[in-house]
C-alpha cells in the first residue's frame, strides 16, 4: 500500500558542498529525512522503473534511513534498488556501483569526515547516473523543491533484511542486497599492478592503514590483507562503528595522530595511510615523511603512468582552487591542461565525463580519477603503493626528488571552527569590500598583485559558479585564500589557505610554519581574523 503523507517544508535543506549535513537530532525530527528524499525524487525526471543505489558509511541512523529510502523508492516507482550489505557502501564504491549497474542515480548516507553518533552528524547526498555528486543545477532544484513540498510517498510494508545478500520484493520494486566490497576491489585490481605490490610486501615492505573505525575497514582488509598479502593487523580500526569509536573520522594530523606518531617513530613502517568516514579521503605518510594532500596530487599525477590503468598517460589534471599549484607544475611539464575548479567534487564530474581530465584532487585529502566520479581514498593509497613498487624508493626520496624537479609549494590550511555565523559572514563581506583596493598595496606577505572572488565557468556547459572564495595573490606567486566551509553543522568554519612557491633552486627543506609565517601574518592583517572571531589561533591546522 502506498501512503501519501502530508508534510510541511523545512527551510534548512539546501545541500552544501557535499549533500545535506545536519546533526542527527535534526534528521530525527518527524518527516525531516523523508522531506529531503522526496525533494530529491521530485527534482528528477524519468526514474520510473529504473535502478537506485543506496548505502552509507555505517554511521548512527544509517540503517533507519536506508529503510525509509527503500520504502520511499518503492512508493515513488523505482524498479530496483541496490543496497550494500549491512547498509554499507563507501562513497567511491557507491559511485562505482551506480556506474557499473547502469543505475539512474544513488543516495549516499554519510556526513563524511564529520563525527557520528546520536549527538553528532548525519548526511544524505544524491549522486547522478555518472556516479558523481549532483551538479549545482540539480542541488538547486532540490533546495527549491524542499521549500515547497507538501507531501511524500511511502510504501507501507515491512523493513527489508539488508544483512543477507539476495533479492526480495518491496511492493513492485526489487531490492537487491549486494556485496559492497567485491566489485570495488575488482576495479582496483584492474587499475593497479597487484602482483608488483604483493611482491613488494612479500619482500618486507611494511605498511599501516587506519580505517578510523569507519567505512573502509572491510575494503582495506580485503584489498591490503587479502589480495595484497599484508599481514593481519595492517588495517587498524577496521570495523565500521556507528560512532567511529568516538573519534572524528577525518584523516588529518590532528585526528589521525596515532598513525602519525607511529610513522614518526624509530621503528615506523615504510608507508602509512588513513581514510575518512565514507572512504573518499586519504592521508599519506611515508616513514618519517608526511605528504601534504596537494603534493600527493602532484606526485600521483607525475607518476601515474607507472600504474597499468594510467600507462597511456593522462588527459588532463584538475584541482580545486584552494589546492596548491604543485599539480600545475606537473601539468606544465607533461604538456597537459590544468583545470581550476571550485571546492567540492561535483565540479570535476563534467571534466571527467568529457575526457578532459584524468586525475583530480583537493587540498582536503581528496584525490581520484576517471575510474569513478568521486574522490577515492583507497585508490590513492594503491596508486602510491604501485608507484613505490615500481620506483623501489622511499616516500621521502620520492618527495625530495619531486621538489628538486618541480620546486616546492609550501602549503597549510588554517581552520577557525564554530564561529558565530554572522561574524563569519561579516568577515567575508569586509574582505569582499576591500578587494578592489588591495592590488599594489604591501603587507607582511609582500606586494599584492591581484585580489578577487573566485568564479568558475564550467568549460563543458558554460554554467557559472560565483563567490567561491576570496583570493589574494602576491607578486612572488604566493597566495592566501579565504572561504567558509559548506560541510559543517555548527556555526561557521572559516578556512584560510596559505601557499608559497619556492623554485627547484630555492630553499626546499624549510619547516612549513617558518616558510609561511609572513603570509600567515598577512592573512591576519587583511582579514582581521582575531577581531571578527575572537580567536587568536586556528582550531585545526592541516
Ligand atoms: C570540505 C572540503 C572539500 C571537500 C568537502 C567534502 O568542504 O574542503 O574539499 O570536497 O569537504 O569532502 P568545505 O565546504 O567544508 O570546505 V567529504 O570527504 O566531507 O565528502
Ligand atoms: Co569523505
Amino acid at each position: 500500500m502506498i501512503q501519501t503523507v502530508a508534510t510541511q517544508p523545512f527551510t534548512d535543506q539546501k545541500p552544501g558542498t557535499s549533500g545535506l549535513r545536519k546533526k542527527v537530532r535534526v534528521f530525527q525530527q518527524p518527516h525531516y529525512a523523508e522531506n529531503f528524499v522526496q525533494s530529491v525524487f521530485d527534482s528528477l525526471d524519468g526514474y520510473e522503473g529504473q535502478t537506485l543505489v543506496v548505502g552509507g558509511d555505517g554511521r548512527y541512523l544509517n540503517r533507519e534511513v536506508i529503510q525509509t529510502v527503500l520504502k520511499m523508492a518503492a512508493a515513488n516507482g523505482f524498479g530496483r534498488v541496490l543496497v550494500g550489505k549491512g547498509g554499507i557502501l563507501s562513497t567511491p564504491a557507491a559511485s562505482h556501483l551506480i556506474r557499473s549497474s547502469g543505475a539512474f542515480g544513488g543516495l549516499i548516507l554519510s556526513a563524511s569526515h564529520n563525527p557520528g553518533g546520536p549527538d553528532e552528524d548525519f548526511g544524505i547526498k544524491y549522486n547522478i547516473g555518472n556516479g558523481g555528486p549532483a551538479p549545482e543545477k540539480v542541488t538547486d532544484a532540490i533546495a527549491a523543491r524542499s521549500l515547497a513540498i507538501d507531501s511524500y510517498k511511502l510504501f507501507d510494508g515491512p523493513d527489508v533484511d539488508i544483512d543477507a545478500i539476495g533479492s526480495s520484493l518491496l511492493g513492485g520494486m526489487t531490492v537487491e542486497v549486494v556485496d559492497p566490497v567485491a566489485g570495488y576491489a575488482d576495479l582496483m585490481a584492474s587499475l593497479f599492478d597487484f602482483g608488483a605490490i604483493r611482491a613488494m610486501i612479500a619482500g618486507g615492505f611494511t605498511l599501516a592503514f587506519d580505517s578510523m573505525s569507519a567505512v573502509t575497514g572491510p575494503y582495506a582488509v580485503e584489498i591490503f590483507e587479502g589480495r595484497l598479502g599484508a599481514p593481519a593487523g595492517t588495517v587498524m580500526n577496521g570495523t565500521p562503528l556507528p560512532d567511529f569509536g568516538h573519534h572524528h573520522p577525518d584523516p588529518n594530523l590532528v585526528h589521525a595522530k596515532i598513525l602519525y606518531d607511529r610513522m614518526m617513530a624509530a621503528d615506523a613502517p615504510d608507508f602509512g595511510a588513513a581514510s575518512d568516514g565514507d572512504g573518499d579521503r586519504n592521508l599519506i605518510i611515508g616513514r618519517h615523511c608526511y605528504v601534504t594532500p596537494s603534493d600527493s596530487l602532484a606526485v600521483l599525477a607525475a607518476n601515474a603512468h607507472l600504474a597499468p590503468g594510467y600507462a597511456a598517460g593522462l588527459k588532463g589534471i584538475a584541482r580545486s582552487m584552494p589546492t596548491s599549484g604543485a599539480a600545475d607544475r606537473v601539468a606544465e611539464k607533461l604538456g597537459l591542461p590544468l583545470y581550476e575548479t571550485p571546492t567540492g567534487w561535483k565540479f570535476f564530474g563534467n571534466l571527467l565525463d568529457a575526457g578532459m581530465a584524468t586525475i583530480c584532487g583537493e587540498e582536503s585529502a581528496g584525490t581520484g580519477s576517471d575510474h569513478v566520479r568521486e574522490k577515492d581514498g583507497i585508490w590513492a593509497v594503491l596508486l602510491w603503493l604501485n608507484i613505490l613498487a615500481v620506483r623501489q624508493q622511499s616516500v621521502a626520496t620520492i618527495m625530495a626528488d619531486h621538489w628538486t624537479t618541480y620546486g616546492r609549494n609550501y602549503y597549510a590550511r588554517h581552520d577557525y571552527e564554530a564561529i558565530a555565523k554572522d561574524k563569519a559572514d561579516a568577515l567575508m563581506a569586509a574582505l569582499r569590500d576591500k578587494l578592489d583596493s588591495l592590488p599594489g598595496t604591501t603587507n607582511s606577505g609582500g606586494v599584492v598583485k591581484s585580489a578577487d572572488d573566485f568564479a568558475y565557468t564550467d568549460p563543458t556547459d558554460q554554467s557559472v559558479s560565483k563567490n567561491q572564495g576570496v583570493r589574494i595573490l602576491f607578486t612572488d606567486g604566493s597566495r592566501v585564500v579565504f572561504r567558509l566551509s559548506g560541510t559543517g553543522t555548527e556555526g561557521a568554519t572559516l578556512r584560510v589557505y596559505i601557499e608559497r612557491y619556492v623554485g627547484p633552486d630555492g630553499e626546499l627543506g624549510l619547516e612549513t610554519e617558518v616558510a609561511l609565517a609572513p603570509l600567515i601574518a598577512a592573512a591576519q592583517e587583511v582579514a582581521d581574523i582575531a577581531g571578527y572571531t575572537g580567536m587568536d589561533q586556528p582550531s585545526v591546522i592541516t
